[in-house]
């Protein structure tokens, strides 16, 4: 299939991200997997807050949207009282780590059957680069002028980490979307943890390692490098619960 063409999960626009912006990206592989499966108008969408909630401008298919950090308690009530959607909620780590950890945490351990795509920029993009619970100790943000310090903020959450020690979790994996094979591996992750959820088997998570050139305060083209030596060391890509191919 040539890759150039635009999924049919997507509408003929523009999108509202920065130039360079990897949520684009993200949205991109999502709907490229959705319309592989023929699922655009049986999938559901949930997004909440940030710029990470932007795709749903763009959606051509079912979207909804949720209070800050509340995607995965929406998605709950939709996937338990529609069963036979294909439900995801896309989330920023702002909305997901922060505000949301209450939410993700125990949807996960109520092995609930959905999907999370959780986009993970290691800052609050929309409001304008603040720190997030992902931001890299050292990392500069508007709220860490001199380099996050572990001393009074803490250590950068690792959410694949934390949820793939939960019992009711299926799938759980990360990804770097810094390179055409992070890409593509990705895409398999995604459609993975989406058939997993078509048949049934339970919650499944999907975390991309992206970007934002705009409060990095660098080039698209310098977060790629940025990402090779500061991001994916602290957050190892891989599969880290697979009950697929643990059985
Ligand atoms: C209840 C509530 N608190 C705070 C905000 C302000 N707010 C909007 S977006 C955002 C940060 C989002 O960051 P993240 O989830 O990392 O997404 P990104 O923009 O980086 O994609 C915040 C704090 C809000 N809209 N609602």
């Amino acid at each position: 299939m040539p890759e150039y063409k635009r999924p049919k999960s997507l509408m003929p626009m523009a999108t509202g991200y920065c130039p360079g912006c990897m949520h684009a990206l993200a949205t991109r592989l999502v709907a490229d997997v959705i319309d592989e499966l023929n699922q655009k108008d049986n999938a559901i969408n949930v997004v909440s807050v940030g710029c990470s909630a932007l795709n749903l401008y763009s959606w051509a298919g079912d979207v909804i949207g949720s209070a800050h950090g509340r995607a995965p308690a929406v998605a709950t009530g939709i996937k338990r009282s529609m069963p036979d959607r294909l439900v995801f909620t896309y989330q920023g780590d702002g909305d997901l780590a922060a505000i949301g950890l209450a939410e993700i945490m125990s949807a996960a351990n109520r092995g609930e059957n959905f999907t999370v795509v959780f986009a993970n920029n290691q800052t609050y993009g929309m409001t304008g680069g603040q720190m997030a619970p992902t931001t890299l100790i050292g990392q500069r943000t508007t709220t860490t002028r001199f380099g996050r310090d572990a001393a009074t903020t803490g250590y950068p959450l690792q959410m694949c980490e934390l949820i793939s020690v939960l019992k009711a979790p299926v799938f759980v994996a990360r990804y770097a979307l810094n390179s055409p094979k992070g890409v593509m591996d990705a895409k398999k992750g995604i459609k993975k943890a989406f058939q997993m959820q078509l048949e049934g088997k339970g919650f499944t998570f999907v975390e991309l390692l992206t970007n934002c050139p705009t409060n990095w305060g660098m080039s698209p083209l310098d977060t790629l490098e940025y990402m090779n030596t500061n991001t994916i060391p602290y957050f190892k890509p891989g599969i880290y619960k697979d009950e697929e191919a643990d059985a």
